[in-house]
């Protein structure tokens, strides 16, 4: 055979390995497989074959190891990387001061445009020749434009004429991790909490670092490592050594280290007989505590409070308000540069008002009255992490306030680590909502971001899916909704296609073949979901504390709004919940623009038709169908379109090792019959309101409504002991 031949040969079988290096998920979007295509992998190469890169900090340090580590596994060779600038430079990598003047003359004003953490990715003509530079004000910049440079090249971009100025839109961006001290992860369905803490602070587990890389990869900068319901050991000196030691681990991938603080500490701690946040021995054990933790950790973030909601210690236990406890916090935390998250999830059992009005009639008065390191973290919804709700209220009513959007990326109510459902469709769904704060298009987005506002400080943070499964969230398209909440945080606008498409090229294959169908599989699961679970606006519907699979039945809870039956109110005359002027009057709450929309079911968008209105069953749907038949056939939609998803992923075989096939497949598989139950479950419940038949194209169930609720799931991941 001859060379030609033999070489030709290589690349077509070359071609067809388009899967990513790592099988078992554990290196998440990380892989940097290998560059098949001959030119782009030629190209790749010219760009980085002589790199001009010099380091002097531990972050630069760890970058330029990033750096190696994506381009020997992307292009199969070791780079060239140097401390000394020769004429053969093809790529710069250099922070604004150390810049040559003829570079900075080129990029100085872009420089100006990306601020502490942004960074200036641009081809320029350098004595005639083209070469990349990559720059930034701050190593911080550096870090996040390094990742970026790999990513382009995961995704198969080309580098010719870049030209990237950019910067992440939001300040915080931060993962909540709900894990407890005993390493059981509330809500979490992938295995243990990843800090182990009986080894730490000795022992740094490996996974730290590669934490803290996926986290800079999309831009995280800060995580919260503990439960926000609290335990205040965290805060003691044992536990304190140890957090110091993830925060050093960390640092160098530019990731504070935030703490959840027990509001009753003082007294479980400190010895105090109370916590009232205007008594001044109180004060005064804050501020030794808080000093305490930043002669260990100088970067520390700050605190993340849970507090009166659910039971949790906080100020009103001392005839306080919400303001008098974040703003005490807030005041020892502000010599140090930190910040409180006080978190805006309240609703009481004693409030006889509709669960969805109480976060804002209790949090709005105090518009404007929190201190300027007080963030407001406030739920995407206001009920709790639904498959769909409206926007929280909130977001369009605190013009005077840092407030913070929490999204849960572990799928507490979205089918744990078992579902494929792709969440930054959920998260682009709020994200883009219109609150008419300032008229049309003051979206949640720029809320978040802070630009409909002039916001000082903006947030956002996601409730973390990861654990100690060996593909870090239980399901390897879970890994997406860490990725795609991480780059939203970053810029709130990407789109959640993108993002999508991005993930499947750096995680699986950039095969178009692969791609555009799993893509299209990944855009269309989130309604999928919706349909079979909480179709036109139902929500809530979910069985008792392990909130694994439906429970529409269930309405003997002791707070009643608890129960399901408090959400969907089924009866004989129909079904919904009426937030309108004519019920709970919650569509008050938000503009009027809005207020007039979701008061007429006329003009309620349908998906959302139940969380506002309680319609009869044979209300009609815009199609037509009665509400009875619609929703029926709603439940039947979504089982079909896992029907899909399963074909669609079977016809990836190709593209994929049989390890990352048979994962997905078994996974779907449990994905279609938990959609079966869902709708099942439901439709018998429900059918014993409507008392009609099930409309034609609905499959029949197989087991009957006796049986689903006897079903029993005293172990079911992720649930809280204490209240099950
Ligand atoms: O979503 C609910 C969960 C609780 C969680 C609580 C909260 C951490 O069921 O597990 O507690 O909300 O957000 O505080």
């Amino acid at each position: 055979m001859t060379c030609n031949k033999y070489i030709l040969l290589l690349i077509v079988l070359f071609s067809s390995l388009t899967y990513a290096q790592s099988l078992d998920g554990y290196d998440l979007w990380l892989g940097y497989s290998k560059v098949e295509d001959v030119l782009l992998a030629q190209e790749y190469s010219n760009a980085t074959k002589s790199i001009y890169f010099p380091e002097e900090s531990e972050m630069l340090i760890v970058t330029k190891k990033e750096l190696k580590r994506g381009l020997e596994n992307l292009l199969g060779q070791s780079p060239d990387i140097s401390n000394l600038q020769g004429s053969g430079t093809t790529l710069l990598i250099s922070k604004k001061d150390d810049l040559p003047q003829t570079v900075l003359e080129v990029l100085d004003q872009n420089l100006e445009q990306v601020g502490k953490e942004g960074f200036v990715l641009k081809e320029i003509l350098s004595d005639g020749k083209e070469m990349l530079v990559l720059s930034a004000n701050n190593d911080q910049g550096i870090l996040y434009g390094v990742f970026r440079l790999l990513s382009l090249m995961q995704q198969g971009e080309t580098l010719g004429r870049l030209d990237i100025i950019d910067a992440p839109k939001i300040d915080l961006r931060v993962l909540n991790h709900w894990d407890n001290l005993d390493r059981t992860v509330e809500r979490g369905y992938a295995g243990f909490s990843l800090w182990n803490w009986q080894k730490l602070p000795e022992y740094i587990d490996p996974r730290y670092i590669d934490y803290a890389r996926a986290n800079a990869s999309i831009g995280i900068n800060g995580t919260a490592v503990s439960n926000v319901n609290a335990n205040s050991l965290i805060l003691t000196p044992m536990y304190l050594e140890k957090v110091k030691a993830l925060a050093d681990t960390f640092r160098p991938y530019g990731i504070k280290v935030y703490l959840t603080a027990r509001f009753s500490s003082p007294i479980e701690i400190g010895g105090l007989e109370t916590a009232d946040p205007l008594d001044a021995n109180v004060q005064e054990w804050w501020r030794k505590k808080t000093d305490q933790i930043y002669a260990l950790i100088p970067d520390f973030g700050g605190y993340l409070v849970k507090a009166n909601s659910e039971g949790q210690p906080g100020p009103q236990n001392y005839g306080r308000t919400h303001v008098d406890g974040a703003n005490m916090m807030a005041k020892v935390l502000e010599p140090h540069g930190g910040i409180v998250m006080w978190r805006a999830f309240v609703y009481s059992e004693h409030d006889k008002n509709d669960r969805a009005k109480q976060a804002y009639s209790e949090f709005v008065p105090f518009d404007g009255k929190f201190m300027d390191n007080v963030l407001v973290q406030s739920k995407n919804g206001a009920i709790d992490f639904q498959p769909r709700e409206p926007f929280h209220p909130m977001f369009g009513a605190m013009p005077q306030t840092n407030l913070m959007m929490e999204f849960q990326i572990t799928k507490e109510y979205l089918g744990f680590s078992t579902h494929l459902v792709y969440l930054p469709k959920l998260f682009e769904e709020v994200l883009d909502a219109d609150t008419f704060q300032k008229g049309k298009g003051s979206t949640v987005a720029k809320v978040v971001d802070g630009t409909l506002h002039g916001t000082k400080l903006t947030g956002i943070a996601g409730v973390a899916n990861t654990g100690t499964d060996l593909n870090w969230t239980g399901h390897t398209f879970a890994q997406a909704d860490w990725y795609g909440f991480g780059r939203l945080a970053w810029n709130p606008y990407l789109g959640a296609e993108k993002i999508a498409d991005e993930w499947i090229k750096a995680t699986y294959s950039r095969n178009p073949k692969f791609v555009e169908p799993i893509k299209k599989m990944m855009l269309g699961s989130r309604e999928a979901v919706v349909n079979y679970m909480n179709p036109l606006g139902l929500h809530h519907i979910f069985d008792t504390g392990h909130h694994y699979g439906p429970g529409p039945w269930v309405s003997e809870l002791s707070r009643p709004e608890w129960n399901p039956t408090y959400y969907h109110k089924a009866d004989e005359n129909g079904i919904g919940f009426d937030r309108t002027s004519t019920g709970s009057d919650a569509t008050a709450q938000y503009a009027p623009e809005l207020a007039k929309i979701f008061n007429d079911p006329k003009t309620t968008p349908e998906e959302l038709l139940l969380w506002f209105h309680h319609l009869p069953w044979d209300y009609k749907l815009k199609n037509g169908l009665t509400l009875w038949n619609g929703m029926a056939l709603k439940y039947q939609e979504g089982v079909d379109q896992v029907k899909e998803m399963i074909e669609t992923w079977e016809k990836s075989k190709p593209y994929v090792s049989k390890e990352q096939f048979e994962e997905i497949q078994m996974s779907l598989n449990i994905q279609l019959k938990e959609a079966k139950w869902w709708r099942d479950a439901c439709l018998l419940y429900f059918q014993t309101f409507s008392k009609q038949e099930l409309p034609q194209g609905v499959e029949k169930p197989t087991k009957t409504l006796e049986y689903f609720k006897s079903l029993k799931f005293p172990f079911a991941p992720g649930r809280r002991p204490q209240w099950d």
